[in-house]
């Protein structure tokens, strides 16, 4: 699976210092390397470099030590000789393929407490892209960003236990300052609900202070037990944090679904990644909703369904008077209640990303958020005139640049076919090649990422054509996504039916009776080793329901259609 290896030294898991170091991290580090399909005398180079780097003591960069940053040109170019290209296949081993491809691909580092990483520019970048979108549309509903503290004392932690209750063995404490012992600790905030609402028990006060709508993009810890993932489960990770307040039902009812879209718009239109929206049960929903909406996405390779970002309606469950008492003085001077919603989206998304899109070469990048879009490579045996190869590349760079794409030249001394794999593996969207026939000719070869496919295009209409390459990548790469992830989508009507595509990793959509006896039941019969199998969500889209059709599990009257899987 898709683990660092287990996790180490959790003893006391309300402790921030979990200092182990990851003997399988420090594995995956070493294996980092770029990718080529190499020339054999590049190949024979390789193997003297593994040869020699296996008698080398092994630096690990997930060692707090300066050796992995400082230690020099040298060791960074003998690195860069180096391109074994992932050891890994998606579709063989998945989980080592996954691990291996977010370092290979420079998005992440692994750090030596375990389910904490670097995020790199690639990573950055994408995470940019969707905040700026983001940003943009929720300030369009007058949503104002806020910045709210880290830590949590315990006294606020505990106000709403209800909601809390089951993650408690998540949350980090701080507990010294220094070598002093702190007299109460303080929490680090998981999510920030009471860090926040007493905030808003302040600051609403009349009818005229509502709808209230704050979000803040932060950090957030969870100490997660087992099996950190990157990007996926990771003990600290990035996300927006929406908190907003409304004086009637419905408001907030139109809001949540309205942030959903935004989520499947992130998901489809930015990742390429096919989402389906839908309503969480009440087993499976926030304990402090009144109702919990939320987009699933679906991991082929290993039939399991992720929760892609939630939006819930809070109902008045934390504004009454026994939680936060955030209330308002409607028109007629009668105290009410606020309705609330919050919603969530965090780094995790660009894991299921990477899950999805990325294949035995290393990443595929949607266009969209791609940090680097096009890579100009010049092409030349020895008769060629370098110098102008090299300008032209130059010169392409910068029309494309000026079109607002985000291009870049790889003028390294590096072999093309090097430099292709490398590319390839970092998932750059299209690699342009520009040789001396090209020269010759006025024209520019445009290489796709994601279907290998080659086009000749002529330099006075280079700018439309990479647009609309660009354009047609971003949409393959939804399609394909999609007719995979239908192609994974079973409807079962029985138990037999579900076992068994449940075995064959499917998606499943069954008729469901709605009862909370009956899904912790197909849990319990459906827990082993992979895994229990739950509900993901009930779409919104829902097919139809024949008369007297019966529940998969009960055999009782169906009530609706639920998706069910295997989850992360
Ligand atoms: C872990 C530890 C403590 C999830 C936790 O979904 C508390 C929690 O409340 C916790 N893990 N949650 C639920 C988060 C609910 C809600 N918060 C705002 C969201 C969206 C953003």
């Amino acid at each position: 699976m898709v683990d660092q290896g287990k996790p180490q030294g959790i003893a006391n898991a309300f402790s921030v210092d979990d200092g182990n170091i990851n003997k399988k991290q420090q594995q995956n580090v070493d294996e980092r390397e770029p990718s080529s399909s190499s020339t054999k005398q590049q190949q024979e180079e390789e193997q003297k470099n593994v040869k020699k780097k296996e008698k080398e003591p092994s630096f690990s960069s997930t060692k707090k030590t300066s050796e992995g940053v400082g230690d020099g040109k040298k060791k960074k170019e003998e690195k860069n000789e180096k391109h074994l290209g992932l050891t890994n296949k998606k579709d063989d081993n998945f989980g080592e393929w996954y691990s291996e491809v977010v370092v290979a691909t420079e998005m992440l580092e692994y750090n030596d407490i375990s389910g904490c990483y670097v995020l790199r520019y690639s990573t950055m970048h994408i995470w940019k892209t969707m905040r700026t979108f983001f940003d943009k549309e929720i300030e369009k509903m007058k949503v104002e960003e806020h910045y709210f503290p880290l830590f949590v004392s315990g006294r606020a932690l505990n106000q709403e236990k209800v909601h809390i209750e089951g993650f408690a063995p998540e949350v980090a404490w701080v507990t010294k300052a220094g070598d002093t012992k702190l007299e109460s600790p303080i929490a680090i905030r998981p999510t920030s609900e009471t860090v926040i609402y007493p905030y808003f028990s302040k600051w609403i006060r009349s009818h005229r202070d509502l709808p209230k709508k704050v979000n803040q993009w932060c950090n957030v810890v969870r100490m997660e037990f087992s099996h950190p993932t990157p990007f996926i489960r990771s003990r600290e990770f990035l996300w927006q944090e929406g908190h907003t307040a409304f004086a009637t039902k419905e408001e907030a009812d139109d809001e949540v679904l309205e942030i959903l879209e935004l989520y499947r718009r992130l998901y489809e239109e930015f990742l390429a990644v096919p989402v389906v929206k839908g309503m969480k049960s009440e087993l499976e929903k926030f304990a402090g909703a009144l109702y919990t909406t939320s987009v699933e996405a679906f991991i082929p390779n290993t039939g399991r369904g992720i929760q892609g970002a939630t939006s819930h309606c809070l109902g008045q469950n934390f504004a009454i008077a026994k939680m936060f008492d955030i209330s308002f003085q409607n028109e007629e001077k009668e105290k009410c209640f606020v309705w609330q919603n919050s919603w969530g989206y965090s780094t995790r998304s660009i894991g299921v990303m990477v899950m999805v899109h990325g294949d035995n070469k290393g990443l595929v990048l949607p266009p969209k958020v791609a940090s680097v879009q096009v890579v100009v490579i010049p092409v030349f045996d020895k008769d060629a005139d370098k110098q102008a190869i090299f300008d032209a590349c130059t010169k392409t760079v910068t029309i494309l640049k000026e079109a607002g794409f985000r291009a870049e030249a790889d003028l390294t001394h590096y072999k093309p076919g090097w430099k292709y794999s490398h590319w390839e593996m970092k998932g750059v969207p299209v690699r342009i090649e520009i040789g001396p026939k090209d020269m010759a000719n006025n024209q520019v070869r445009v290489v796709r990422r994601d279907n290998s496919s080659k086009l000749d295009i002529p330099t006075s209409n280079l700018v439309e054509q990479v647009k609309d390459i660009l354009d047609d990548i971003q949409k393959s790469l939804f399609d394909a996504a999609k007719q995979k992830r239908d192609a994974s989508i079973k409807v079962v009507n029985t138990w037999e039916e579900f076992t068994t595509a449940l075995n064959q990793k499917k998606l499943i959509l069954a008729p469901w009776c709605d009862e909370e006896e009956v899904e912790i039941d197909v849990k319990a019969r459906t827990k082993g080793e992979m895994g229990a199998c739950k509900t993901l969500c009930t779409p919104f889209d829902q097919p139809a329901l024949p008369e007297g059709t019966l529940c998969f599990a009960s055999g009782k009257r169906a009530k609706k259609w639920t998706y069910w899987g295997r989850s992360y």
